[in-house]
């Protein structure tokens, strides 16, 4: 089941006046998935536990309508209650092992990496995706110190590519301020062959918070980044 996840077009959900302003978040998620997103975290900093998971409940319920997997950013417990597909975990959260023990090995854990060290570490602990960034400063996560651009994703991709056999099959996404203007452009440069390898790693997606939360339509948005994922970028 979780060899098959999509990461394509990962959306990132944001419960703050900045982005989602006064709309629901559960219809703009619904919008997204409409729009053609292939997997939802659902990130919320500042809501209590029962809203968390109330609120994931419902989220939940709309991703399975499409078949889209839901991760919960943070909180093995939500995931646990919820019963949804996974975690998205960063360096302070659980331990990725101590998260795998508890949630089993069908659960999807994505990890945050900001550097080879810490992606060899994710990999080892049973991470099953790669989080990597920041790439591009951005609001949406203010005061980020590892704003690590392309040339430090690709080391990581790279450093993947030429280790272990779990390395090699880690899926990654790269975050922080990809939008419609430098998608194509990112997934470009993030697929440059590695010198090393025949079979290059490339990146297996983009996670997108404020080019889809905040968007005047978030269907629309969802719906053009995906567009413009499937087709070749104008100068390959
Ligand atoms: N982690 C690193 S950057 C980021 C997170 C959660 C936010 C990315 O938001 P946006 O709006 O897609 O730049
Ligand atoms: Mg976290």
């Amino acid at each position: 089941m979780k060899d098959q996840v999509n990461y394509s077009l990962y959306l990132v959900t944001d419960s703050t006046e900045a982005i989602l302003g006064s709309r629901d978040l559960v219809e703009v998620v619904e919008q997204a998935l409409l729009g053609g997103v292939t997997i939802v975290q659902y990130r919320d900093k500042s809501s209590d536990t029962g809203i968390l998971i109330s609120t994931a409940k419902k989220l939940h319920e709309k991703c399975k309508q499409h078949n889209i997997p839901l991760l919960i950013n943070d909180r093995v417990d939500v995931a646990l209650a919820v019963g949804c597909e996974g975690v998205h975990l960063g360096q302070d959260d659980m331990n990725i092992s101590e998260a795998r023990r508890i949630l089993g090995e069908d659960k999807i854990i994505g990890a945050t990496v900001s550097s080879i060290e810490e992606a060899r570490v994710a990999v080892v602990r049973g991470a099953d995706y790669l989080g990597i960034g920041t790439l591009y400063a951005t609001n949406t996560k203010k005061n980020t110190k590892d704003i690590i651009g392309i040339n430090g994703i690709r080391k990581i991709l790279r450093f993947l590519d030429t280790a272990d056999e779990a390395s090699k099959a880690v899926k990654t996404v790269c975050i922080g301020g990809v939008n419609a203007s430098n998608l194509q452009r990112i997934i470009y440069q993030l697929s440059a062959p590695s010198p090393t390898a025949s079979k290059p790693k490339t990146i297996d997606g983009v996670a997108i918070v404020s080019a889809i939360v905040g968007a005047p339509n978030p269907k629309e948005a969802s719906k053009h980044l995906f567009q413009l994922l499937v087709s070749p970028p104008p100068f390959k």
